[in-house]
């Protein structure tokens, strides 16, 4: 029942408080981010150790493309800038529009990225698992990072060339080895407020690090994941994975702050 939602016309993000009433609450995400934000000299650089290639897997959720990491230990995570603990890395995935289409959830000055990929953290510290934390406060941090059509990405080629294997929903397999350092742009000069999940159950439980600088990948690489399916092998329908994003929410006087 709670997987009736999804992004088309009977259950996209327009309806999805009538079963997630936080849909409509005060700290919902994406946001826009206003041209004019002010820096915090107290914000310190922001952390990535992802030293250990901890990835597992690869899956479709029927809502994205998913790449799982081992968040047994602290092999992966990240720390510093507007957090207080270190935060494990539990998996990445990515939004993306239609063909010459918007396809970002966050935006900057009311302009759309083609795509937008998301490294969600947990916070080990406070809680006990990650089904804790993603309903807690403090308890997720997810770094956004925005994708712009350019060259072909360097590195990016190495999860095109898996989705064949999860094309469909449910469908899941190895994917050993992957480090998501190789999709991290020169720059890790942010923007940081305090949101939710951008997917039902929508809990408002996430520190938003999105980062200034995109990364350029090539539309042929992006036909690729418009490759993917919404739907399951066995469903009668065929749905074509594209627009799974949901638009900004009401800032609702929040605070942004910028790490620069
Ligand atoms: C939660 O919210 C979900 C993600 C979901 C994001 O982090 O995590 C879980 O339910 C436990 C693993 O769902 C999954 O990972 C299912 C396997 O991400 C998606 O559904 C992909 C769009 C939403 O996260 S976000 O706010 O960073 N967009
Ligand atoms: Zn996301």
């Amino acid at each position: 029942k709670g997987n009736h939602w999804g992004y088309g016309k009977e259950n996209g993000p327009d309806l999805w408080h009538t079963h997630y009433p936080v849909a409509q609450g005060s700290r919902q995400s994406p946001i826009d981010i206003p041209r004019q934000v002010s820096h915090d000299p107290s914000l310190g650089p922001i952390v990535l150790d992802y030293d250990h290639c901890t990835s597992i897997s690869i899956s479709n959720n029927g809502h994205s493309v998913v790449v799982n990491f081992d968040d047994t230990d602290e092999r992966s995570v990240i720390h510093g800038g507007p957090l207080e603990n270190p935060y494990r890395l539990k998996q990445f995935h990515f939004h993306w529009g239609g063909k010459g289409c918007d396809g970002s959830e966050h935006t900057v000055a009311g302009n759309s990225y083609a795509s937008e990929l998301h490294l969600v953290h947990w916070n080990a510290v406070k809680y006990t698992s990650f089904d804790h934390a993603a309903a807690a406060p403090e308890g997720l941090a997810v770094v956004g990072i925005f994708l712009e059509t350019g060259d072909d990405h360097r590195w990016l080629h190495t999860i095109t060339d898996a989705m064949y294997m999860v094309k469909y929903k449910g469908s899941i397999t190895d994917f050993k080895g992957f480090n998501p350092k190789c999709l991290l742009p020169s720059s890790l000069h942010y923007w940081t407020y305090l949101g939710s999940l951008t997917t039902p159950p929508l809990h408002e439980s996430v520190t938003w690090i999105l980062l200034k600088d995109p990364i350029a990948v090539s539309e042929k690489q992006l036909g690729k994941f418009r490759l993917l399916q919404f739907t399951g092998e066995e469903e009668d329908q065929r749905l074509r994975m594209e627009n799974n994003f949901r638009p900004p929410q009401p800032l609702k006087g929040r605070r942004i702050r910028s790490s620069n």
